[in-house]
């Protein structure tokens, strides 16, 4: 009966009425809907909008930029300018803090990685946007690194979009992680996945591949008896997805369960890992284990990996819990190896 749908907004309302706070944070939150939807308009369009292909710039990171990547991150940063909640915000596209100007009361601070999955624009496979939510500590300055640092267990809120065959919403505020789905012609998230948990086990694992002979000896061993099957040392077949979208692959896992991995390897050691910490990591560490799954580096939890750098970035294994206990008992195990070889 499509007229007993829970919105977003009303999803909101209802934590709100539950946790006593006031409305700033449905306000804080409805900016970032917002954008999303803009974006997934943009997305949508796509080439009919003129906007595939390079923006002819690069990024803080080095990478070549998309038009969409700059697309995106305009949207973020103006949406989220207005409201007057943020104090300030940090983007993966841009290298200096956003203060928002003139936002004296802004209480929080937002972080985001406007358009994931970059790589996958112009050739129509689902990208994304992420978020993370953090309150600005008292007495500091809202422009200042320092004010950003803070570990993912501080997160107040966080979570993405997926721009996929159909546009998803999918949400944590530390209580549970619930996923909308955009009515494109009503123009509202519609709450579709209530309570999202993802299975313990599983029989799918998501890597690039083509990165195996950088792989260190934990990951090699996982993936290699995986792949050994029904006839290995895990005694059942498992199956391997890789979108190249963390937002896809990691809404896969929430939805059916599976490991995605990135890990440290011989090639990115030198940078501490290929995905960021701040605006990819700690909030895709917060959904995961809100949805009662576990978020390592292989050596440490996610969300406890103390930030020294805005754009740090670091290892990332995730996904269903006991699978993630087998990969961080492989580190463990080679670990040891090493210490008992000295
Ligand atoms: P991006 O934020 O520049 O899009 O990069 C992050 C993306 C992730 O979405 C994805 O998991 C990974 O990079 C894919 O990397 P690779 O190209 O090595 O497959
Ligand atoms: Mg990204």
């Amino acid at each position: 009966m499509p007229y007993s749908r829970t919105t977003l907004s009303h999803y909101l309302i209802q934590e709100q009425r539950r946790l006593g706070t006031s409305g700033a944070f449905t306000a804080l939150l409805t900016d970032i809907l917002t954008a999303c939807k803009m974006i997934s308009h943009e997305v949508n369009r796509g080439a009919m909008a003129g906007n595939l292909g390079l923006a002819g710039s690069e990024n803080v990171q080095g990478e070549e930029q998309k038009k969409l990547d700059v697309v995106a991150n305009d949207i973020f940063l103006h949406m989220n300018s207005l409201g007057g909640h943020y104090a300030a915000m940090a983007s993966e596209e841009l290298e200096e803090i956003h203060t928002v100007r003139g936002n004296v009361d802004g209480r929080y601070l937002l972080l985001f990685d406007p358009l994931d999955g970059s790589s996958n624009i112009d050739v129509n496979i689902s990208v994304g946007s992420i978020f993370s939510i953090l309150r600005l500590p008292e007495g500091v300055d809202p422009s200042s690194t320092d004010a950003f640092l803070q570990p993912g267990v501080r997160q107040v809120a966080a979570g993405y979009a997926v721009y996929g065959s159909s546009t998803m919403l999918v949400l944590t505020t530390g209580n549970g992680v619930n996923g909308f789905t955009l009515d494109q012609h009503v123009g509202m998230f519609v709450l579709t996945h209530p309570n999202m948990r993802i299975p313990e086990e599983t029989r799918e694992f998501s890597i690039n591949s083509s990165r195996q002979r950088f792989w260190e000896e934990p990951v090699r061993r996982y993936v290699d008896e995986c792949m050994a099957g029904k006839d290995g040392p895990r005694g059942r077949d498992y199956n391997m997805r890789w979108v190249g979208s963390m937002v896809a692959d990691v809404h896969r896992i929430l939805c059916r369960g599976g490991v995605f991995l990135y890990p440290i390897d011989a090639e990115n050691r030198a940078k501490g890992g290929k995905l960021r910490l701040m605006y990819e990591a700690n909030p895709m560490a917060f959904l995961v284990e809100q949805a009662g799954g576990l978020a390592t580096t292989g050596s440490r939890r996610i969300l406890e990996v103390p930030p020294t750098a805005l754009h740090q970035r670091v290892p990332v294994i995730l996904g269903s819990k006991k699978e993630v206990e087998r990969v961080v008992a492989y580190h463990q195990d080679c670990k040891g190896d090493q210490t008992a070889a000295q």
